[in-house]
């Protein structure tokens, strides 16, 4: 596992539940936590459990039967793509790459690989998504006619929050369009399989509103200035291929939003709205057009719910990461497919880029002109 950080945790917490959660999951040898700073790293191994650590990832990721990329975007493609050349199958963080030439890089390591290679979106494993999923696959909602989708954070509103990885565009690639947006738009593309899985044309807009941000040294006063150079906050507009319309917006600086990442569907039959701040919950509207009522997806019949508690029992944000870690090991065992997949990640990284290129240009673009 390369990266002992926030994603490094939130990993190894799913990866240490399956065996008491899900029995019949694989069996987990957790075998070298890489890393750069060995004080934090060799504490982090000792805390997750892992055997041993590495400051190189060269040999690891030959030796393992899998490698779990969770390092910060710039350093996604080259140890995923060298893992993959030795035929080790990967679970990489998103958004896929920093750039859509990068991530076109790895999808095609993974397609040469024949192993499963997985982007971890770890929304679509969370009982209402996959239960609204449902929903609209069996015909529900009718035709989709409108997506939105809004992943607000305000971890950035204070000018003097302190600079990070993610505010810089050669190690992140982009700001809230790669970091949620990408999230919204994996979502938008799940649920609506068939008929919203393709988007054809969008707009695009990233706003900067802090351009520089402190460096703090050890007694929290300030060493420098570095510039920002990804956007805050993001706005687009999505044509879809079943003629449905869609409009997408993220941002750092929603004053007040802590996680509220809000996904809302119509169709000629009905609606649903999923709030990530209420994630056991859906609200549906089909049959008498008289207002939403609210279903808890938390039934032993709805999807992973009877690993955990009694029905009724609610569950939390990390739980998606265990279901997802589930389902990616037990197809590394079983040699089947995984998804979402490298190749569902490209497709997303497709659409970012283009709500990019609309930003810069100032006009719609057809998301296969790159
Ligand atoms: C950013 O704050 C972040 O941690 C994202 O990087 C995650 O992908 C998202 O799930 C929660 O917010």
């Amino acid at each position: 596992m390369l990266g002992y950080r926030f994603m490094g945790r939130a990993h190894s917490n799913a990866i240490a539940r399956l065996p008491m959660f899900f029995p019949d999951a694989p069996e987990i040898e957790r075998h070298t936590l890489i890393g750069r700073d060995k004080e934090a790293l060799a504490e982090a191994a000792d805390q997750f459990g892992f055997a041993q650590t590495a400051t190189d990832w060269e040999a690891v990721v030959e030796e393992v039967d899998v490698f779990y990329n969770l390092g910060p975007n710039h350093l996604h493609a080259e140890p995923s793509i060298a893992a993959l050349e030795a035929g080790t199958p990967v679970l990489c963080e998103k958004p896929l790459a920093p750039t859509l030439e990068t991530a076109e890089r790895m999808r095609d390591a993974a397609s040469e690989a024949g192993v499963p290679a997985g982007c971890a979106f770890n929304y679509r494993f969370l009982p209402a998504i996959q239960y609204a999923k449902q929903l609209i696959a069996n015909g529900d909602l009718g035709t989709i006619q409108h997506v939105r989708g809004r992943y607000l954070q305000d971890w950035l509103v204070d000018p003097e929050a302190p600079w990070a990885w993610r505010m810089d565009s050669e190690l992140a690639g982009s700001g809230a369009l790669g970091d949620l947006g990408a999230h919204t738009v994996d979502l938008a593309r799940f649920l609506g399989g068939d008929q919203t899985g393709d988007i054809e044309r969008v707009s695009g807009h990233l706003e900067t509103f802090v351009d520089e941000r402190p460096v703090y040294d050890d007694e929290e006063a300030i060493e420098e200035y570095r510039p920002v150079t990804v956007d805050d906050a993001y706005t687009a507009q999505a044509e879809f291929a079943n003629g449905a319309v869609g409009s997408f917006e993220a941002s750092r600086v929603a004053t007040g939003h802590k996680n509220d990442h809000t996904i809302e569907i119509h169709g000629t039959e009905g609606s649903l709205k999923f709030s990530l701040e209420r994630l056991n919950e859906l609200k549906l509207l089909t049959g008498d057009n008289r207002g939403y009522e609210t279903i808890l997806v938390t039934d032993e019949t709805d999807p992973y719910v009877d690993h955990w508690w009694p029905p009724g029992h609610t569950i939390g944000w990390e739980h998606s990461f265990v279901h997802e870690n589930y389902e990616f090991l037990s197809a590394v065992a079983d040699g089947t497919e995984f998804s979402p997949s490298f190749d569902d990640a490209y497709d997303v990284q497709v659409i970012l880029d283009a709500i990019e290129r609309a930003d810069d240009i100032g006009q719609w673009v057809d998301v296969r002109e790159q």
